[in-house]
């Protein structure tokens, strides 16, 4: 197993290498979901959880009283603690479309945040029209090759044929949202979210694989975790325990 800090070196997409070594470097592979509705929560758990995380993942448009200066202070967080901003926009349009709904709009995904999602149903063109405007800025895609929800309609051919799509466009495709490893190119990383410390789903379709299954068994990079996290007593101490767990199964691998 190649280490991160190894997997930085193998790929010339510029976002990859900067998440391979600061995974490396502040030895975490959690990224956190914080699916809130006000700015005040966002920030703050942002400020609470940023030194446990890689990668810190948004859904903007859930929040109830959005202002444009809150990607000033996204920003402002993640230079502090040193991770990346996902937003979790999942786009699925035809490239025009999803072009100018990463660069404009109220949101402006495309200033503020480092990696962005893509669902490959249109075709190549959604990726064309992402990278237009994410190339230059050195933002990284990763497309969704699979979900975490039951009964989803990601798998099988739609799978294969989503990691051929992002081969053909690995300057800018730098890696999946998958349920498990899908290529041994090192250059791609895999995000999997539905993940909690214990198995199980929730009341609308959502099925959790437990942090070993995910690391040990499914073999991906990085664990997404919302609420086991967000919804816990004591989120830093859920943040600080999944963390520590997600890395020595890692480090088990013998990834180190
Ligand atoms: P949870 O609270 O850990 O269930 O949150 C999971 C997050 O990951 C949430 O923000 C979803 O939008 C996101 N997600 C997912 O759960 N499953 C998927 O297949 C994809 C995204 Br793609």
């Amino acid at each position: 197993m190649l280490s991160y800090y190894k997997r930085a070196c193998l790929t010339r997409h510029p976002l990859a290498q900067k998440l391979f070594k600061l995974m490396d470097e502040k030895r975490t592979n959690l990224c956190v979901a914080l699916d809130v509705t006000s700015q005040k929560q966002l920030i703050e758990l942002a400020d609470l959880l940023g030194p446990e995380i890689c990668v810190l993942k948004t859904h903007v448009d859930i929040l109830e009283d959005f202002t444009p200066d809150l990607k000033t202070t996204l920003r402002q967080l993640a230079h502090k603690h040193q991770f990346l901003l996902f937003e979790d926009r999942k786009f699925a349009d035809i490239g025009q479309t999803v072009s100018l709904q990463y660069e404009k709009g109220i949101y402006r995904i495309a200033e503020w945040a480092d990696l962005i999602n893509a669902h490959p149903i249109p075709g190549p063109g959604i990726i064309d029209g992402l990278k237009q405007v994410g190339l230059p800025l050195s933002r990284g895609l990763l497309l969704i090759a699979e979900m975490s929800s039951a009964g989803n309609l990601a798998n099988g051919l739609y799978t294969k044929k989503t990691v051929e799509m992002a081969e053909e466009h690995s300057d800018f495709v730098c890696g999946f949202i998958a349920q498990k490893k899908l290529t041994d190119n090192p250059a791609m990383i895999h995000f999997t979210p539905g993940v909690k410390m214990l198995p199980g789903k929730d009341s609308l379709g959502q099925r959790y694989r437990t942090v070993e299954d995910a690391i040990c068994v499914q073999k991906t990079d990085v664990i997404i975790v919302g609420r086991d996290i967000t919804h816990a007593a004591d989120p830093l101490a859920a943040a600080k325990m999944i963390r520590q767990t997600a890395w020595d199964y890692h480090t088990a691998q013998g990834k180190i």
